[in-house]
């Protein structure tokens, strides 16, 4: 707790232009989740190093996605929006979390298998340990609640183990956090293949609507999504690219499946895949002028960037503290 409310972590990494699976699935339920909770949201660029990166990318898409967040809705007066990297206690604390965690544990971890496979050049401990870092993210500031897609529960689940596993030795040292996921938008999938996840490192572009995508190509994009020849606007599994565009019709309008079953019952694919077209247009939009908006001005966001550090920070060294003490390194001397 942080004075009356229950605190919330979650952050993103600032690899790949985010997709609306992102937004859809993560952003927007963070908007509406901020003003119940003490929130921070990071953007954890010290995971994205897990990947071989250009450096200069990586600045650009970082500050990008810190802009991002405060375009999609989340105060950054009562957000702590932040680099992991700006926090030194994210690394401190994922140090002494990986003496509390087995390989066994890393080892099942299926994000680990996807990305080692996909990176078979360069399989790099801190690939191995990133869930730890995860842990040590969420933990660091006693997070109550996290949200996240359904692809980031087994790290969540490790997460809590570790928080479980410490606080068996040392006593009730970290809140054990519970996930948070989203009804609306919890998987969206790509419009080519629905049986994927919309992904931001898919190969295929028009599987994928990008934030940052222009009207006409996210209206295109939607016109070709892939569906079925049944003609029949149901929500139904057997019909998973149809199934597709309802939710992300849903998450746009804020409906639910049935509501919009009825409201376009007897009509074509066509017209109602131009009615997902102008709803994705209509959210995506205004979140682009915001963010063209806010790049202009550089210095409200070097503000807000040395500020939440700072607030960020606070919080970090108050458990860290507690735990360094806990395992037994010796006082500072001040
Ligand atoms: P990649 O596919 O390149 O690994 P990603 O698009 O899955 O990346 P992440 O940075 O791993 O992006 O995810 C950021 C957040 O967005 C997570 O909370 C994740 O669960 C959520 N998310 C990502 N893709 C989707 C999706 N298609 N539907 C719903 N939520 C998603
Ligand atoms: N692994 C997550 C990003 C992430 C995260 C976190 C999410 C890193 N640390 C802490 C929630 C809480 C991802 O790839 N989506």
């Amino acid at each position: 707790m942080i004075g009356e409310k229950k605190v919330l972590f979650s952050g993103m990494q600032a690899t790949g232009n985010l997709t609306l699976g992102n937004y859809l699935g993560a952003l927007k339920n963070w908007v509406t989740l901020s003003d119940e909770y003490e929130c921070f949201y990071s953007v954890v660029d010290m995971h994205s190093i897990t990947v071989r990166q250009d450096p200069a990318t990586l600045r650009k898409r970082a500050r990008a996605l810190l802009t991002l967040y405060i375009a999609a809705g989340l105060d950054p007066q009562k957000n702590c929006i932040y680099y992991q990297s700006h926090v030194s206690g994210h690394a401190e604390l994922a140090w002494i979390l990986n003496c509390f965690t087995y390989m066994g544990e890393l080892n099942r971890m299926t994000q680990f298998k996807d990305k080692a496979s996909k990176h078979a050049d360069n399989i790099n401990a801190g690939l191995f340990t990133y869930p730890v870092l995860m842990a040590a993210d969420i933990l660091l500031y006693q997070a109550d609640v996290v949200p996240v897609g359904i692809d980031q529960m087994q790290h969540l689940e490790l997460t809590r183990d570790i928080a479980q596993r410490f606080n068996a030795v040392y006593g009730d040292v970290f809140t054990v956090p519970q996930a948070y996921i989203g009804k609306s938008g919890a998987k969206i999938m790509s419009l080519q293949e629905p049986s994927k996840k919309m992904s931001k490192s898919d190969e295929n572009p028009n599987g994928s609507i990008y934030l940052m995508d222009d009207p006409d190509t996210i209206r295109r994009k939607c016109k070709r999504a892939v569906t079925d020849s049944l003609g029949e606007i149901r929500y139904s599994e057997e019909q998973p690219g149809l199934h597709n565009l309802i939710d992300i019709y849903c998450a746009c309008q804020n409906k639910t499946p049935d509501e919009v079953v009825k409201e376009f019952a007897g009509c074509g694919y066509g017209q109602f895949k131009e009615a997902v077209g102008e709803a994705v247009v209509a959210i995506l939009e205004p979140l682009q002028k915001r963010v063209a908006e806010l790049e202009k001005d550089k210095s409200y966001i070097d503000g807000i960037i040395k500020e939440n550090a700072e607030k960020a920070n606070y919080f970090a060294q108050k458990t860290l503290r507690k735990v360094q003490k806990k395992v037994g390194f010796p006082e500072k001397i001040r």
